[in-house]
């Protein structure tokens, strides 16, 4: 029997450094504290270990801000990682970071030579792999990407990230083996055509980046809509505090990269 989609017991995530208050941001220029942001990473391992996931947790990295928001560098498959090239220049030298985690971890790492692919761009799903091209990744990367993923026996497609949004999954979570949790601009464009879709509320477009992780589906404490929707929709949710990260325009996928081992 294949393993679900959804099914983790193997997490790398990477503590917040207290130069996290540097971290990129095409919002507002409201600054998170690094206490608030130590809570919310707390509160996240905390929530993966409740779901039956084993956490590797990587020390913090001064020189790279964003360096917690470890989804950015790689992708882990069963037995298998990619290494990435995050399109941001601040971010480049985070992969080379997450490099010596990743050959622990799993026996074959590829690695991105070309262009550039953050992993908040790449949704996998039981169809195939998506890889939105965004302002951090490049048309040359998710073709590089492409390639990549046939050597591992997996089908690559390029789709579009909306204008103005910062990771194609900044817009839309896997909830089950099939369904997607989208805002309605990304669902407008077609992209999950053929796929069951839940569309979060106007106003709580960042909902959409939520996490399954085994039988629960991780949220942001801040969209009750959101939340009674998938209660309604019989997921067992679990709101986590993500306000200070959500300054950094950052959410619940980004801090984590998780894999069944
Ligand atoms: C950045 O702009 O790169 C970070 N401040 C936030 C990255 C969030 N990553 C993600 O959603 N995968």
């Amino acid at each position: 029997m294949s393993v679900p989609i959804h099914a983790f017991n193997r997490a790398i995530v990477r503590s917040p450094s207290p130069s996290v208050v540097d971290g990129l941001s095409a919002g507002s220029g409201e600054r998170p504290t690094f206490d608030g942001v130590m809570r919310e990473h707390t509160a996240y391992i905390e929530a993966l270990e409740q779901s039956g996931v084993t956490v590797d947790c990587l020390p913090s990295l001064e020189a790279f801000p964003d360096s917690v928001f470890v989804e950015d560098t790689a992708l882990v498959f069963l037995g298998a990682a990619i290494l990435l090239r995050p399109g941001a220049v601040s971010r480049r030298g985070e992969a080379e970071e997450m490099s010596p985690a990743l050959t622990r971890h799993f026996k074959q790492v590829l690695k991105l030579s070309q262009g550039s692919v953050d992993g908040g761009d790449v949704l996998t799903t039981a169809r195939g792999v998506l890889i939105g091209r965004s302002e951090r990744t490049s048309a040359a990367g998710a073709e590089a990407l492409i390639r990549l993923l046939a050597e591992l026996g997996l089908r690559g497609l390029a789709v579009t990230t909306p204008s103005g949004v910062l990771h194609f999954k900044s817009d839309c979570s896997l909830l089950d083996e099939e369904t997607i949790l989208s805002t309605a601009r990304l669902n407008a464009s077609g992209v999950f055509k053929g796929f069951p879709i839940i569309t979060v509320p106007e106003g709580e477009e960042a909902a959409a980046n939520a996490l399954r992780i085994n039988e629960r589906v991780f949220i942001s404490q801040d969209y009750p809509r959101t939340a009674e929707l998938l209660a309604r929709a019989n997921y067992t949710i679990v709101p986590l505090p993500t306000r200070e990260i959500s300054k950094i325009d950052a959410g619940l996928s980004c801090m984590s990269l998780r894999w069944q081992a």
